[in-house]
């Protein structure tokens, strides 16, 4: 599913993110930016050990933060680390932290002057956030940033399996 944003264009598509050919993809990290499992992982494996290395130069990154490291083997020219919230039921600034966390993902891909990003559905593996609440958030941020920002001229979520992309194609015909 697509659509356009002005002079951009968002897109949904379901696969696997290392292989994207993007500017930059977006890595769902955590705050160590110690690696782990989910799609965090992926990207490590797939990318090669000059992630890490780069990762551990920088140190850490707060929650709702993101930084940026080149990308190793992958197609993609840099990955940016961003750490969601872990989902504790919805009441401890959840919605706020994960909007950050798009929304300074977003400020890095404008900082490098890049043309295209994609991200994955952050904090819905392992950090438990429902698909249907993080892809209003995700949506609804990244369109409001486009409107604003016509020199992005893509940005693409890719879900992985087709339950999650079927829940952002909803939430997405929901909100255009
Ligand atoms: N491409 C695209 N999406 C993927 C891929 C992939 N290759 N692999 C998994 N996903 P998660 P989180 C999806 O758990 O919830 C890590 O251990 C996955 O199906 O990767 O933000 C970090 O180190 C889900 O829809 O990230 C942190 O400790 C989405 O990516 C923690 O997990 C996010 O799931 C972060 O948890």
């Amino acid at each position: 599913m697509e659509v356009r944003i002005n002079n951009s264009i968002l897109a949904l598509v379901e696969g696997d993110i290392t292989r994207e050919e993007t500017d930059a993809i977006v890595n769902a990290a955590n705050s160590r930016l110690a690696g782990g499992g989910g799609v965090d992982g992926a990207i490590h494996r797939a990318g090669g050990p000059s992630i890490m290395q780069e990762c551990r130069k920088i140190g850490r990154c707060p929650t709702g933060q993101a930084v940026i490291t080149t990308a190793g083997n992958l197609k993609a020219k840099y990955v940016i680390h961003t750490v969601g919230p872990v989902y504790q039921g919805g009441t401890k600034g959840e919605a706020a932290l994960l909007k950050s966390a798009h929304l300074e993902s977003l400020k890095l891909v404008s900082a490098k002057k890049l043309k295209s990003a994609a991200f994955p559905a952050i904090s819905t593996g392992v950090y438990g956030y429902p698909v249907d609440e993080a892809a209003h958030i995700a949506l609804t941020t990244i369109i409001d940033y486009l409107k604003e920002h016509a020199d992005i001229e893509l940005v693409r979520f890719v879900l992985f399996g087709l339950k999650t992309y079927e829940i952002f194609a909803a939430e997405l015909k929901k909100i255009i």
